[in-house]
């Protein structure tokens, strides 16, 4: 069945109520404390976050696989799950592909599709880390970093078509992966494969229509276990500013080493002019791809709040990073697990919203550490959710949209409608 505003409005009345009484209550605390409630509501609001198309399924690992039943066959589907996410939880503004997980062979119905429920594609992610059946080209031993030319002109090629299948859909983002690497010590030249891959990107780079952004993704390890040729932000910050002012670094909060301080890098990134995007999912050891802030909710606070301090900061160069899911997993529907993760983002945001900046500025000038330290504990341990559902209801978002979405039994109604057995294309 279509969700819509007004039907959430006649389901969720006794929640709303409630919601309302609650939100009455915080709103005049917060307010006595000189918090401008209002603001906050508005700041929320505006934050919008984009759902990739193969998280819409479910994930496999390598060993085994376990489908859900009602996944999107087609990139039409997908939209639609997108488009599902967007009423419910009033958070998701446009969808990332992946090619050639999903190939927009009809662009021109897809950007009709879009503009009916109001989303857009904001960033396409290229893949050269599988190969299609080609006798001739393997990226078995690396791809843009490939130590034969012809190899390397192959995944040149391959960018530059997903800038062009963008550019037919009005998106404005490269992403580029790499899983190049190296699994023994003596199999790389070091140098030399970085050497390669600058040369490979400032060919794609060139080829970018100039209102775009290469974001150039790091990862430590996997699926190589010594040596990566992107493994960290740092080779990331010397990619982009040797490639130009439109190359800048994205940040995956899984692909850090263990107890890695991501928020210091953010708002190092961010000093730099170079933080270009996010890709928000939760970790516990490595590259987990669990649902946001379901492990680690207290550094997604820190992350939050070293953003939103950086883009206050006029200091700080101007950033917009582009805010981006990127979880896919084997056990949860996808679809619940995805309005979790946008929840927690919000809930995340709100609280660094709440922390008092210039107090904490204070507090540090002043070397008062336990001080420094209680103004964010203050904002973390506070309870945001009637904020966030206030941001939800408002933007005609669903107060619950947990609830709503086994209310409405989507899932029942999507197996129904595509099939016990439809699989959705991807991991
Ligand atoms: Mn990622």
């Amino acid at each position: 069945m279509m969700i819509n505003s007004d039907i959430l409005i006649s389901a969720e009345q006794d929640q709303r109520k409630l919601h309302a009484e609650r939100f009455a209550v915080f709103s005049e605390q917060l307010s006595s404390e000189g918090v401008d409630v209002e603001a906050l509501v508005a700041e929320l609001m505006a934050l919008e976050i984009e759902v990739p198309s193969w998280a819409l399924g479910t994930g496999g690992t390598r060993f085994g696989r376990f489908p859900i039943g009602g996944e999107p066959g087609d990139l039409f589907q997908k939209i639609e799950d997108v488009s599902l996410l967007k009423t419910l939880t009033a958070s998701v503004g446009s969808i990332s592909l992946h090619i050639p997980w999903d190939i927009p062979k009809d662009s021109a119905a897809i950007v009709q599709l879009l503009k009916e429920y109001d989303l857009r594609i904001d960033s396409v992610n290229s893949n050269t880390f599988q190969d299609y059946g080609d006798p001739d080209v393997s990226y078995k031993f690396g791809s843009l970093c490939h130590t034969d030319a012809g190899v390397r002109r192959k995944a040149v090629d391959h960018n530059i078509e997903v800038i062009r299948y963008g550019e037919a859909l009005h998106a404005r983002i490269l992403t580029v992966w790499l899983s190049d690497g190296s699994d023994f010590p003596g199999q790389h030249n070091f140098r030399r494969a970085y050497s390669r891959t600058l040369d490979s990107l400032a060919l794609l780079y060139e080829q970018m229509p100039s209102q775009w952004n290469m974001l150039v993704e790091y990862k430590p390890y996997e699926p190589h276990f010594y040596s990566m040729v992107i493994p960290d932000w740092g080779t990331s910050l010397a990619l982009s500013q040797s490639l130009g002012n439109n190359a800048k670094v994205l940040v995956d909060l899984g692909h850090h080493l263990p107890n890695t301080n991501i928020e210091q890098i953010v708002s190092r990134l961010m000093l730099f002019g170079r933080l270009g995007g996010f890709h928000f999912n939760g970790s516990m050891y490595g590259d987990d791809d669990l649902t946001t802030g379901s492990i680690k909710p207290y550094q997604l606070f820190l992350i939050f709040h070293e953003l939103n301090d950086g883009m206050k900061d006029n200091s700080v160069p101007a950033a917009s990073p582009a805010w981006m899911i990127d979880a896919s997993h084997n056990i949860k529907d996808p679809l619940e697990d995805l309005i979790q993760s946008c929840l927690n983002i919000r809930t995340a945001y709100a609280k660094a919203l709440l922390v008092d900046r210039a107090m904490l500025h204070g507090a540090q000038e002043a070397n008062d550490v336990v001080m420094a330290e209680e103004i964010m504990q203050k904002a973390f341990q506070c309870d945001v959710r009637p904020l966030v559902r206030e941001a939800m209801v408002r933007k005609g978002g669903s107060v619950d949209p947990i609830v709503a979405y086994r209310k409405f039994e989507v899932r029942k109604n999507l197996i129904k409608n595509r099939g016990a057995r439809s699989v959705a294309t991807g991991l």
